[in-house]
């Protein structure tokens, strides 16, 4: 399965985030030049372990940075905030993991300021009951001052002449747009003379990684790109306005690193065996009593970048299905089958329909219809063996086997790879 894989491939998350994307990207690492991330920032959170057990919590910083052979891109598609970054760095180095030389950073990455933070809370303070549940980490901010065309790029860090002049720009925005919001020119300068360190310290990470990236395809090099969030997260596809601001989805891999999609090949679709969604927006297979519970209680479903206890439900095939026909899956790797033990019934919600009982035939846009949506279940008998040490397929009870093989069955896109557990070696090959 590892040996196989295309030149360039993909690991996307297929429902709400936090699927398990990181821990599949640091075993696949091994076997690959690169690991590229090509969207979103530091709203990201993938938790990985070592080979020692050692526990990496990463957000910007791609998840192949354990494997000591792997280089790391952070894309054109991306936002960096630079303290954020560096911090993220420190603490990798001090932990043993070597940086240095290691991590490329964009060029025409976008920058994301202490105030891009600073805004996307009063945006959500704004919002009142409409909150979207951001990370607070700024994501929608940045990017909005990308589209809207004046953001500044990790390139005009090499030109701290008319930098300040272009942050003042942005912050004179978000001080007539928010009232809560001031800064000084005092402010301003601290700033400036911030960035003029950051300048140099990250001279020597800055890259035209479109150029890095297309060099590499020709060099025959092996690229993996790592997904953050997830499509229905996708700006696009996603349940906006509950979404993040980035495209997550297979078509982001382009837009984001600047690479062909000709030269696209697996992309492996990350699906929890269940649901989990952390922030507000619909959430048609939501599980809000007991059952719910006990998923984020045995699946340590806590938020890695906020700590938010994320909601929890059955595993949704109608979102699925939406998800791997933007994305065309090669394969799937179903996660956290573990934390389904003990469960006498574990549901799939197989079909949507209005309140009147009117099939529903794709994944609405219309939220209003969403939340209204009601979900038919399919119920299968569930298994009390512990899996977590089971490494061969055959080995799991023939109800779990039974679980997965339903859900191939259902979404079409056989499973290639199954998580037992955390730990890197916690995988079934199928
Ligand atoms: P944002 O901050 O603007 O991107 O938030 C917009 C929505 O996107 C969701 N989002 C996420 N959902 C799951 N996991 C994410 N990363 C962290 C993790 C989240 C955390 O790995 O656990 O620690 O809370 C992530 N990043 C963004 C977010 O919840 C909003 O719904
Ligand atoms: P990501 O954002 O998609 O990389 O996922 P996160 O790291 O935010 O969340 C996934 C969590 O589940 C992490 O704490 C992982 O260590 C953990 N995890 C991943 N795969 C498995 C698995 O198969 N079983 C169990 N029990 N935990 C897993
Ligand atoms: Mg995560």
């Amino acid at each position: 399965r590892l040996e196989s894989l295309s030149q360039v491939a993909g690991v996307l998350g297929t429902q709400w985030g936090d699927e398990g994307k990181g821990k599949l990207v640091d075993i696949l690492a091994q076997r690959f030049d690169v690991v590229a991330r090509c969207q979103g920032g530091a709203n990201a959170g993938h938790t990985i372990y070592n080979s020692e057990g050692k526990k990496f919590s990463l957000h910007l910083v791609p998840s192949g940075i354990l494997n000591e052979n792997t280089q790391c891109v952070i894309g054109n598609g991306a936002v960096v905030h630079l303290p954020g970054f560096f911090k993220e760095i420190d603490g990798l180095e001090s932990n043993g993991v070597s940086c240095k030389g290691r991590i490329l950073v964009s060029d025409r990455a976008h920058l994301l300021f202490d105030f891009h933070q600073v805004v996307d809370g009063l945006r959500e303070v704004e919002l009142g009951n409409s909150f979207i549940g951001t990370t607070k980490r700024g994501i929608g901010p940045c990017y909005s001052n990308k589209v809207i065309r004046n953001g500044l790029r990790v390139s005009d860090l090499r030109h701290m002449d008319t930098f300040g002049a272009k942050l003042n720009t942005l912050l004179k925005d978000a001080a007539t747009r928010f009232k809560g919001f001031e800064y000084s020119s005092k402010t301003l300068k601290e700033e400036v003379e911030k960035y003029e360190r950051f300048a140099e310290r990250l001279g020597p990470y800055i890259t035209d990684t479109v150029h890095f990236m297309n060099e590499s395809i020709l060099q025959k090099k092996k690229i993996l790109v790592e997904g953050g969030q997830a499509t229905m997260l996708d700006i696009d596809f996603g349940t906006y306005p509950f979404v993040t601001s980035s495209s997550p989805s297979a078509g982001g891999i382009c837009t984001g690193l600047g690479i062909a999609p000709r030269t696209l090949g697996d992309i492996i679709g990350v699906v929890k065996a269940y649901t989990t969604r952390v922030g507000s927006g619909p959430f048609p297979t939501e599980l809000l009593g007991k059952t719910g519970d006990l998923l984020r209680a045995s699946g340590m479903e806590f938020g890695t970048t906020t700590g938010r206890p994320r909601r929890c439900g059955w595993l949704d095939i109608v979102a699925l299905r939406y998800c791997c026909q933007i994305n065309g899956f090669s394969s799937l790797n179903l996660t956290k089958l573990d934390v389904l033990t003990g469960l006498k019934e574990i549901k799939l919600g197989t079909s949507y329909c209005t309140e009147d009982g009117k099939a529903i035939d794709s994944f609405p846009a219309d939220l209003d219809l969403l939340e209204q949506t009601k979900v038919k279940y399919e119920a299968l008998p569930g298994w009390e063996e512990d899996i977590s040490s089971v490494r061969d397929y055959d080995d799991l009870p023939e109800t779990a086997r039974l679980y997965v093989e339903r859900i191939e069955e259902l979404v079409g896109i056989p499973v290639h790879y199954i998580g037992v557990g955390p730990g890197r070696d916690a995988l079934i090959y199928k």
